[in-house]
């Protein structure tokens, strides 16, 4: 066997199937092929070099994979609490209500360094909840104008660039998997880096994943249609912190870019930016190196708990996230907690639900990756077939989590959150229809592209008012099972206002707005002003500038219509197509105004 391989690949065979790391299984298939030469060796040299290049991937090697898996593995059997010696208490952070004075002043004062942020999107994710093959970034945020996510998250990067960056340029980095890698890459090249110029933009790769394992024994998992090559997933986000050190994107960030903080976000959370100028108000006011955006959580929500943890020997303290894996165990094992993860006398879990979003202080954070190369604990979260815990429903891996970064943090380093209701800042798309029928019965949010969209618009009617515009809520339907408010939908660019605060130079006098339950409103025009409208329909301004005032509109409007089966997946997940019966158009970016009824449909393009 080992005349096929080079001394390094040798060496690292001899180790993975001696009796302490146990893989010796994997040379089990080559028997059946032992006379077939040819087959012998393409086989041979593909798994060497797929074990190599696995090797390389893993800090400290596969050697150290097994290892840690082994330990890790047999600590989940055993129901040892992974955060044992650490008491959990309620942790102190900001807390918000949308329209307070608090929430402005504190907005304000993020805005002032809105323009002196990094992005980092983690979408490296296999999306296995979802169901959906593609990459999830490419799926559309609505329906309405048909934004994909990735489209959505540059225009925001692009708008907040032209107003606040005065000349400079924003950096995006996207971390993508081997899953991932090629139709991330695909849809930014047909779309032309969506406008971003390449000096702003960043790839990372997770590379080639981690061994799945297939047993307590920590056992390496081959295809189920080939005994030959090892079948791996990705080792989970918190691999961004390495990667940003190793691939030297902080230390060139810092060189070339004017830049404060950084910001990252997760692949499908279509409400993800509304609040970050107050996340960065809050970084700003209380010199947070990380703050971790956090909404009310209901019990056992796939969301993790934000929990302070003090030593029970050393005094040391954190403010971290629990996740929701791990939090029910650990609060079991207090007195204070005993009934381990449920909802207080206010309908919610007292731990504030992690969503994920993490702002970053550049200085604080580039020290600690100097220090620390980014290397995340790791942790494992195998689905046992039965109570005795000897078999698995499928392999796992072992994975870390971008939110562990105040694990290797110091005293000194800070880290703290802001709350506010998931309905500005979290909704992402995650899950499958009947997944999504399942959950919502329980009284938990669904995840799904149906909600997802909904949500948007939500949010959007939700900031409209707080400025006091007269926005009605449609009634309650459901898509597939799926129950949402799906309308009014609204859909303001980011270019137009990018955050509430912007709001009112878009809409002068509020009190002057209505818009009725059954109409769309998109804005894409830059400086767009509405000074009164009253809109039962749809009106879709996209001319730069366009001041409008005692417009009244009312046509047969955009109408979602429920469908079965449909053969464009992105249709299906979200169970409804758009109609455009009627509907008002106020130009394009590049051509004259156009405001008639719905004869224009053909004669117009929605930007
Ligand atoms: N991701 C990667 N690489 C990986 C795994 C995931 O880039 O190896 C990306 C995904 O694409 C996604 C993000 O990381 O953008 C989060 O992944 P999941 O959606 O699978 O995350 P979970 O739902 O398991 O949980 C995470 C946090 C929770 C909570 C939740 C909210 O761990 O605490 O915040 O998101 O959405």
């Amino acid at each position: 066997l080992l005349q096929e391989s080079s001394p390094e690949q040798h060496f690292l065979l001899k180790d993975l199937v001696s009796a302490d790391l146990g893989q010796s299984h994997l040379l089990d298939p080559f028997e059946a092929i032992v006379d077939d030469d040819d087959k012998f060796s393409t086989k041979l040299k593909a798994m060497m070099s797929q074990l190599e290049e696995l090797d390389g991937a893993y800090p400290g090697g596969l050697k150290e994979y097994v290892h840690k898996a082994k330990k890790l593995l047999a600590n989940s059997k055993a129901g040892l609490n992974p955060l044992a010696g650490w008491a959990p208490s309620v942790p102190a952070g900001e807390k918000f209500e949308l329209g307070t004075e608090e929430y402005k002043s504190t907005e304000a004062l993020g805005m002032e360094t809105l323009g002196k942020v990094g992005f980092v999107l983690v979408a490296g994710g296999l999306g296995e909840r979802l169901g959906y093959n593609g990459t999830k970034i490419g799926l559309p945020i609505e329906t309405t104008t048909n934004s994909t996510y990735l489209q959505y998250y540059v225009d925001y990067i692009k708008a907040v660039q032209s107003k606040y960056a005065k000349g400079g340029l924003l950096p995006l980095c996207i971390m993508v998997s081997n899953d991932t890698k090629k139709p991330t890459i695909r849809l930014l090249a047909e779309n032309n880096n969506f406008g971003l110029v390449p000096e702003q933009l960043f790839i990372v790769e997770q590379g080639a994943g981690v061994p799945a394992l297939s047993d307590n024994n920590a056992k390496f998992a081959t295809d189920s249609d080939d005994p030959f090559t090892l079948s791996t997933k990705p080792h989970g986000h918190g691999d961004i912190h390495s990667l940003l050190y190793k691939e030297g994107v902080i230390s060139k960030w810092n060189e070339k870019f004017d830049l404060d903080y950084m910001v990252l976000f997760q692949d499908t959370n279509g409400l993800a930016f509304h609040t970050l100028p107050l996340m960065l108000g809050v970084s700003k006011k209380n010199g947070f190196v990380m703050n971790s955006l956090a909404v009310p959580r209901k019990a056992k929500q796939a969301v993790g708990g934000i929990a302070k943890l003090t030593n029970t020997s050393s005094g040391a303290v954190r403010t971290i996230n629990v996740e929701y894996n791990q939090l029910d165990p650990l609060l079991r094992s207090t007195k204070k907690f005993q009934k381990g993860d449920v909802n207080d006398a206010s309908g919610f879990s007292p731990f504030p639900g992690n969503i994920n979003q993490l702002v970053f202080q550049m200085e604080g954070y580039s020290k600690v990756l100097e220090r620390t190369k980014g290397i995340m604990p790791d942790f494992v979260n195998p689905k046992y077939k039965d109570e005795s815990k000897t078999v698995f429903k499928k392999p796992t891996r072992l994975e870390c989590m971008m939110q562990d970064f105040p694990t290797v943090m110091e005293g000194g380093e800070t880290a703290g959150f802001t709350q506010i209701g998931p309905e500005l800042c979290f909704s992402p798309v995650k899950n499958s229809v009947p997944d999504g029928v399942n959950l919502q019965a329980k009284g938990t949010p669904a995840g799904t592209a149906a909600t997802g969209e909904a949500d948007q618009y939500a949010a959007t009617r939700i900031m409209l008012r707080s400025i006091g515009c007269t926005v009605e809520d449609a009634e309650e339907v459901s898509f597939n099972g799926i129950k949402v408010i799906p309308g009014p939908s609204i859909v303001i660019k980011a270019k137009v206002a990018c955050c509430p605060g912007e709001l009112k130079s878009v809409f002068p006098s509020p009190e002057k707005i209505k818009i009725s339950s059954r109409s769309t409103l998109v804005i894409g025009g830059t400086g767009v002003t509405i000074e009164s409208l009253d809109l039962d329909g749809t009106l879709v301004v996209n001319k730069t500038g366009k001041k409008i005032a005692n417009m009244k509109v009312k046509n047969d409007g955009w109408v979602k219509v429920p469908v079965k089966d449909h053969d464009d997946e992105k249709i299906r997940m979200r169970g409804f197509v758009i109609e455009k019966k009627g509907g008002s158009y106020i130009g394009t970016d590049d051509s004259d105004d156009c405001f008639t009824d719905t004869d224009c449909m053909s004669g117009c393009i929605i930007a």
